[in-house]
């Protein structure tokens, strides 16, 4: 197999897709406090933590408040959020993930999981996908948003990878800048219009196999 001794995979957009439910409880929050939220304004907050996504979305719309409403206002987002996740199950996994990350696991490489949700791990379990984890890094545990490659430094130490052997799947394209300045390869999930950065982009992992790391 080729070096790679670790993937790291991001959650929202690679393995589930998350980001049609993010965009339906920040659209309640900007509709209530009176202005609109677009799905392409939704593209730049992929990978962003929830209160920088907050601030970005009240930037937008021009409007200025306490600290303490924005910690209240996230909070708020996040309820309506859980709504959707709550209905979540196995069927929403993105098509061939469980078969790639299967094989991923039984080659004997590290298989981590870097995301910038705090929900990670309720998401995981919902969909029965926690089990394939060596290590789970989420917003939980980071200090620092995509670009910085906090998540991803972290993933890779926890089990004990150095970073130039891991591989980062990523559909933010802040996502694959912090796996860069990580010095990790990455693979754009999605289009290569928007993720031309990354060292391959690919649709989706139906069909993948594993020999596809060889070729990184
Ligand atoms: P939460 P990822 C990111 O997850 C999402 O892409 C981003 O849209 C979201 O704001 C962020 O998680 C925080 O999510 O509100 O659940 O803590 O793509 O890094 O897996
Ligand atoms: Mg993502």
């Amino acid at each position: 197999m080729s070096e790679i001794k670790a993937c790291i995979f991001d959650l929202d957009g690679v393995i589930v897709d998350t980001a049609k439910y993010h965009f339906l409880a920040w659209r309640k929050l900007a509709n209530e406090l009176g202005f609109d939220f677009s799905e392409e304004q939704n593209e730049m907050l992929k990978g962003v933590s929830r209160i920088e996504s907050l601030r970005l979305i009240l930037e937008l719309g021009g409007v200025s408040m306490s600290e303490e409403d924005i910690q209240l206002l996230a909070a708020k987002k996040n309820e309506d959020y859980l709504i959707f996740v709550n209905q979540m199950d196995e069927k929403e996994i993105l098509p061939g993930v469980v078969s790639f990350l299967e094989q991923v696991r039984a080659s004997g490489m590290k298989v981590v999981l870097g995301s910038a949700s705090k929900n990670a791990e309720r998401i995981l379990k919902q969909i029965n996908l926690i089990d394939i984890f060596d290590v789970i890094i989420d917003g939980t545990k980071t200090s620092r948003s995509k670009p910085d490659p906090q998540v991803f430094i972290m993933g890779a130490e926890a089990v004990s990878i150095p970073n130039e052997h891991c591989v980062v799947f990523e559909d933010a394209p802040k996502g694959v800048q912090a796996a860069q300045a990580a010095g990790m390869k990455t693979v754009g999930i999605g289009k290569s219009d928007v993720l031309g950065a990354a060292d391959r982009v690919i649709p989706g992992f139906e069909g993948l196999e594993l020999e596809f790391l060889q070729t990184l």
